[in-house]
């Protein structure tokens, strides 16, 4: 079937972005073999924070550290082992590795492997430890409800505590759910999309998004979302938190 091929639905704002697969371009890193990386967020477009879509096979590997940035990777789907500070884990569907700053690790793929990674800048805080290496499987985090709402479900993949500046979330909203106001705050957003359809606003603007769409939401980007369809909509975002300091 022919596609026009001037048309897509990305769109790059000053205060947004919506990145979809249809307008992906890979990039290469050092250190990372037999891998298929997308970067669809970065500082290049104006966001503090960047995102990986990363692809692996049953050769790829990947020697790596982080220095003043931090990571959380999270296993869409299929397997791949992790090691992180002397530790390795296998990694299916839901499996989460969060890497604090100043730490060496491996990946190694077993099979055809989606991921998400989030990245953010570390912030110290006087008083606090750094935090520590964190694995976890989205399967076995609790779903609380989202301010009180019963279409609502959040998950939070993070430990909370003030050493961490950094939340990763999956946000589940029943068909017909939505955010009952548009938030416009200082926390800035990665988002990708994990299941189903819905309306996001972003600005003053509204599109329809779905599964594998990327989100990028600027501090003070008035945000809003109603799911649609018959599958709830799942997505998973990342978050800048404790630090909202007087600047000095
Ligand atoms: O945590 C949040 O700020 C979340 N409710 N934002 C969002 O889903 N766009
Ligand atoms: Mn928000």
């Amino acid at each position: 079937m022919s596609r026009l091929t001037a048309n897509t639905r990305t769109v790059v704002k000053h205060n947004y972005a919506l990145i979809t697969e249809d307008s992906y371009v890979g990039s290469v890193m050092p250190g990372w073999e037999n891998v298929d990386i997308r970067v669809v967020i970065n500082p290049d477009m104006g966001a503090f924070i960047s995102q990986h879509l990363i692809k692996l096979n049953n050769k790829s590997k990947v020697k790596d550290k982080t220095i003043s940035t931090q990571v959380c990777y999270y296993v869409i789907s299929g397997k791949c082992k992790f090691t992180v500070g002397g530790k390795t884990e296998q990694l299916t569907q839901g499996g989460y590795v969060y890497i604090p700053i100043g730490q060496d690790y491996e990946i190694k793929g077993q099979s055809k492997a989606e991921l998400v990674a989030f990245y953010q800048p570390y912030e110290y805080l006087e008083g606090h430890d750094l935090p520590k290496v964190y694995f976890g499987n989205s399967n076995k985090v609790k779903k609380e409800l989202y301010l009180n709402d019963p279409q609502l479900h959040m998950q939070y993949l993070l430990p909370d505590n003030l050493s961490m500046d950094f939340g990763v979330n999956i946000f589940t909203y029943n068909t017909g759910g939505n955010l009952p106001f548009v938030e416009t705050h200082i926390m800035e957003h990665g988002l990708l999309y994990l299941q189903g359809e819905g309306i996001y606003r972003l600005d003053n603007d509204y599109y329809h998004v779905t599964k594998g769409d990327t989100i990028w939401m600027a501090p003070y980007c008035p945000q809003w979302f109603t799911a649609m369809g018959k599958q709830d909509a799942v997505y998973i975002y990342c978050k800048n938190v404790n630090r909202h300091s007087i600047p000095q």
